[in-house]
């Protein structure tokens, strides 16, 4: 069994002094909640983990943490590691780069972002201090998973030490689009993405996120990636979505709770003479509390009958102090709040019932409970957990949720009335709307998000994201880069010597020659024709150019070989010294349906062309900007799936290609074709695309079959890159005997 090691800012919980004893109190927040949630209902029988160790800093010195006698927080069963941080040098990252930076940046507030040399120098020194903390217990059969925007640079630290180890990352704010992305500094923007490639698995609330890094991530760092797979450096990585559940049992139990039932009559007889709107909110500017209270203004103005009849019970958690983009607009706040007081009040009646402070759990859980309606509007927010502990809450399924669409929980909970934060207008209608919703539909909307919010509680959440940690490792295993090492190739040179009848399947683009702008400009090179004509000298080899490209072009580069020839990837067979046979006689006409959309496709994305062979049509992308190109391949990829869906038409999605063609022709289908001609006793198969990989799984048990490139793939062996491939095949040459071949038998 291994052990799950949970790596976030700081531990979930800070040191009280209680008479003369020091003790631990639990701390709130969204990451808190809900890993702590988790660890409190799989701790028991049937756990997955050995152990749960939770990392993070610590705000009291190494003394008085000697001076706490009970270590372990009730009931959650996990063992910690605090790690202490001079308070400059916090103050710096966490003040500074964390919540100066990156927090504005990423919610899309970049005029608030400061771009601080020492800010980052400290991020990088503390984000190194939490790998090494990490590295100085680390097993190979650990689960790491480190948490959010504070240490984005540790997973990458982890893996230049550890390559083996298994790791996961999660973020729980948004990450933004490129275009605000980009603005943080050249250097720091490439290493915060390389950071967070260092991990196995990388997490995101929402789709958008998902799509958003993998763009930075391909315009910045130039990664390929297909689908939500990232190819980087050796590694495939994977991003995902996980939108993270709540506690929701713990939420619906608390209504049986008589402290928060009591604390719920309160509340209720306090504010009497009206219908309560609730919301509860860190005092932070992604929270939208002035537009809220904007929309809360117009809605009294333009709905006086509510007057004197509506209360919002509005609660701001102090956060943030020290720094000023915070404690500046809490006077604002409660200016707004003065002056809407002031101008709506009555002789018994006040429209805001403010409060600056912390509620325990059991008063939150009954403001959850009394509330008619939940006011919950940031201007962003990664997902927004208040929203769904609110749903949670209503077990007479009662109330009405309004939530910003701008929130992750938008997403979930469709069901809510979702606005506009800043449009004022929109959320005084709301109010109203909230206010004067019947029944039947407040019962019907809230049903439908509680049994989502259900469905995917927080277990769920947690056991998906390690399911899919697992997932990708085992990808990684199965597509792994092998590359040929020296002892191997001398393998492979001693089985090519002994035997008497030998194919080499080669492919042409990106294998013999490397990839150019133009193709027609990809002629081969006089070493490349020289290393071929050697190979082709001996009887006992058979080689074949296995290509996309066309008859035409294979003939006037190669045709004065004697090798065999393969076109449009198997339409086409020219067996040495005779004649170019077709292998499919089927019509051509589907390519008039075709062709208009790719042509379409080409003034859509500048660069891109369309190549026509007897057989086939192809989509070229390569020239492109990447990001373009890979959003139009997408689209037009989707397009052809729906077009060709019950046609005998393929599509293939090859290397900055897309290629239709016939099905039935394929270069797998083509090399057993040719291998069950030749009965060879020795076989080497080269390529670097993705069409090369049906030879690849075709030859799979009886063929070398090498990948050109340092990706995954189906290969046995990988070569670095298109460079080695002709060194390699001069040693085929050199081992080549001049005695007299062996008749064939
Ligand atoms: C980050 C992302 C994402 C709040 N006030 C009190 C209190 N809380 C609890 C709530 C809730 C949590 O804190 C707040 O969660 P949010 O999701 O609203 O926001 P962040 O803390 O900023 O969380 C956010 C989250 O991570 C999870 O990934 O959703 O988008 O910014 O659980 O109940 N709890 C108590 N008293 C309070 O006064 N007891």
């Amino acid at each position: 069994m291994s052990r799950l090691i949970i790596v976030s800012n700081r531990l979930p919980f800070s040191v009280e002094k209680s008479g003369g004893d020091f003790i631990l109190r639990q701390s709130s927040g969204g990451l808190v909640s809900a890993l702590k949630s988790y660890l409190e209902k799989t701790s028991g029988e049937g756990k997955k983990f050995r152990e749960h160790i939770w990392i993070g800093s610590v705000d009291f010195s190494p003394q008085i943490w000697k001076k706490v006698k009970d270590k372990t927080i009730k009931t959650s069963n996990f063992r910690v590691e605090p790690i202490y941080i001079e308070p400059d040098v916090y103050d710096s990252y966490y003040n500074g780069f964390s919540n100066s930076t990156l927090w504005p940046l990423f919610h899309y507030f970049p005029f608030l972002a400061e771009y601080d040399k020492e800010y980052y120098e400290s991020y990088i020194q503390v984000n190194f201090l939490f790998a090494e903390k990490i590295l100085s217990f680390a097993k190979k059969d650990d689960i790491i998973w480190v948490h959010d925007y504070q240490l984005m640079l540790v997973p990458q630290i982890l893996r230049k030490k550890r390559p083996d180890l298994t790791i996961g990352f999660f973020l729980h704010i948004p990450f933004p689009s490129y275009e605000i992305f980009r603005l943080l500094p050249t250097s720091w923007k490439a290493s915060v993405l390389q950071g967070m490639l260092g991990a196995d698995l990388i997490g995101f609330h929402t789709h958008d996120y998902v799509q958003h890094f993998i763009q930075s991530a391909k315009m910045i760092l130039r990664v390929d990636s297909q689908f939500n797979t990232i190819q980087y450096g050796k590694r495939l990585i994977k991003t995902e979505l996980f939108p993270i559940g709540i506690d929701y049992e713990k939420f619906q139990d608390a209504n049986a709770n008589e402290d928060v039932l009591k604390l719920k009559d309160l509340v209720v007889e306090k504010l009497k003479y009206s219908k309560i709107i609730f919301s509860v909110d860190r005092l932070d500017y992604s929270k939208g509390l002035m537009f809220r209270l904007q929309g809360f203004e117009e809605f009294l103005e333009t709905f006086p009958e509510w007057r004197e009849k509506v209360i919002f019970a509005l609660n701001i958690v102090p956060s943030r102090d020290a720094i000023p983009a915070y404690y500046k607009r809490k006077r604002d706040i409660e200016e707004k709040i003065s002056t809407i007081n002031g101008k709506f009040s009555t002789f018994h009646w006040q429209p805001i019932n403010y409060r600056y402070n912390h509620l325990s759990f059991n008063e939150l859980s009954a403001f959850y409970k009394a509330a008619d309606v939940a006011l919950i509007t940031p201007l962003r927010d990664g997902m927004n957990l208040v929203a769904k502990e609110f749903v949670a809450s209503r077990t007479e399924r009662t109330g009405v949720l309004i939530l910003s669409e701008l929130t992750g929980a938008a997403n979930e909970l469709n069901e809510a009335l979702l606005v506009n934060p800043t449009d004022s207008s929109e959320v005084a209608k709301a109010i109203n709307d909230a206010l004067t919703m019947p029944l039947h539909e407040q019962i019907e909307r809230m049903s439908m998000m509680q049994e989502r919010l259900k469905q995917y509680d927080v277990v769920r959440w947690v056991n998906d994201f390690l399911d899919q940690l697992d997932n990708i490792k085992q990808m990684q295993e199965k597509t792994s880069v092998r590359l040929l090492t020296s002892r191997q190739i001398k393998k492979i040179l001693h089985d090519f010597e002994i035997a008497s009848r030998r194919c080499i399947l080669l492919d042409y683009d990106g294998t013999l020659t490397p990839f150019t702008n133009i193709p027609s400009k990809a002629e081969p090179s006089a070493e490349v024709l020289a290393v071929l004509d050697k190979l082709c000298s001996d009887e006992r080899n058979e080689i074949v150019i296995i290509s996309g490209r066309d008859t035409e072009t294979l003939d006037k580069w190669l045709g004065h070989l004697p090798a065999h020839m393969v076109a449009e990837h198997g339409a086409f067979i020219k067996r040495k010294n005779s004649d170019w046979d077709q292998q499919s006689t089927v019509l051509p006409e589907w390519k008039d349906q075709i062709r208009p959309i790719l042509q379409l496709f080409t003034t859509r994305c500048a660069g891109s062309f369309v190549e026509e062979k007897r057989n086939t049509l192809t989509w070229h992308y390569r020239n492109t900007n990447p990001d373009l190109g890979f959003i139009r391949s997408r689209e037009l990829l989707n397009s052809l799936q729906q077009l060709t869906v019950n046609t005998s038409l393929q599509i293939i999605d090859g290397n900055k290609v897309l290629e239709i063609r016939m099905t039935g022709i394929d270069k797998g289908i083509t090399a057993t074709k040719l291998i069950n001609m030749f009965r060879p006793d020795f076989i080497l198969c080269m390529g670097d695309d993705t069409t090369d990989e049906d030879m690849f799984r075709t030859l799979e048990q009886m063929a070398v079959t090498i990948k050109v490139g340092n990706t995954a793939s189906s290969a046995k062996y990988n070569l670095m890159s298109q460079e080695e491939v002709l060194p390699f095949l001069k040693q085929f040459v050199t081992s080549i005997k001049t005695e007299k071949p062996h008749a064939y038998s």
